[in-house]
């Protein structure tokens, strides 16, 4: 069943629920921040702090980063990781499929507003199938008569019992940038988290895996091979809008991205689709 609510305030969101399990999505943003198996806890994370509101981006779920990942490299007055968290998509579709699992694909077109800030004509869809495990695919259409070039991120909050008891494994052994020392390293172990950590792996194919003292998730990733890690630990998370002091304890956000040498060039009239495939394991 997926229901559209209107908020007092105008905010239109989407509640999923099927035999699997259930979900909300912001129309704003094509931005999902809830998703909880029938048999389970919530797998994202969201501030308790962060509103519901047009024109604020969400914090947590998994915002939409495009067309471009941190930083615009031409112009860094322009916000960081693009105009789509607070660009309002409209619902294309919402079906049931044949195995009892919900599709739902937003859409947003470019407009005046958006050729301001990035001159650009495109098609940008975000699919979502609610289903035992949560998939989420961003398909760019580039609809100029030029190529051009994108990065981006689903940059999506898990939630975890304690984020001393992260580890993260399925990065052994990559190269990453780190966006702190803004240096080149190479993961060796699993990553755990006694400091802040911000990083980008590269030349990531597997899947990768995050397990807390409660349960582990498996990440696929599909049309990127770039994943960011990252927790902004006690200092930084006090600098951080719409996050109380002591949240950095149960977040963790890994987020499937093209960034850094993974940008894509997409040519006139054809696509690219990133997808994230998030499934909580079962433990034996
Ligand atoms: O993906 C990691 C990151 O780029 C961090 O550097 C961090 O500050 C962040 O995302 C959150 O960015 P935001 O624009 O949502 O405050």
């Amino acid at each position: 069943m997926v229901v559209l609510k209107k908020l007092e305030n105008g905010f239109d969101i989407l509640e999923i629920d099927n035999e699997f399990a259930s979900a909300k999505i912001a129309l704003q943003g094509g931005h999902i921040y809830h998703y909880e198996r029938a048999d389970d806890k919530q797998v994202l994370w969201v501030s308790p702090s962060s509103d519901l509101e047009l024109g604020k981006a969400i914090r947590g779920g998994i915002p939409l980063c495009w067309p471009w990942f941190g930083m615009n490299k031409e112009d860094e007055n322009l916000p960081q990781h693009g105009f789509v968290r607070t660009s309002l998509f409209h619902l294309e579709s919402s079906q049931k499929l044949e195995d009892g699992s919900t599709q739902v694909i937003l859409l947003l077109c470019d407009s005046k507003e958006s050729r301001s800030v990035w001159n650009h004509r495109f098609e940008l869809r975000v699919e979502f199938i609610i289903s035992d495990s949560l998939e989420i695919k961003l398909t760019t259409k580039n609809l100029d008569d030029q190529p051009f070039t994108i990065t981006q991120a689903l940059h999506t909050y898990f939630e975890v019992s304690n984020i001393n008891d992260v580890k993260i494994t399925g990065l052994e052994e990559k190269p990453y940038f780190d966006a702190l020392t803004t240096k080149g390293c190479v993961q060796k172990d699993a990553i755990i988290f006694e400091q802040e950590v911000d990083r980008v792996y590269q030349e990531v194919q597997d899947a990768v895996f995050l397990k807390d003292a409660t349960r582990s998730i498996q990440i696929n990733n599909q049309g990127s091979s770039s994943v960011v890690v990252w927790n902004p630990w006690i200092e930084k998370t006090k600098r951080m809008s719409a996050m109380n002091d002591d949240a950095y304890k149960t977040m963790v956000c890994i987020e499937s991205a093209n960034a850094l040498d993974d940008e894509r060039s997409i040519q006139a009239q054809e696509n690219h689709t990133i997808t994230a495939i998030i499934t909580p394991l079962k433990e034996d």
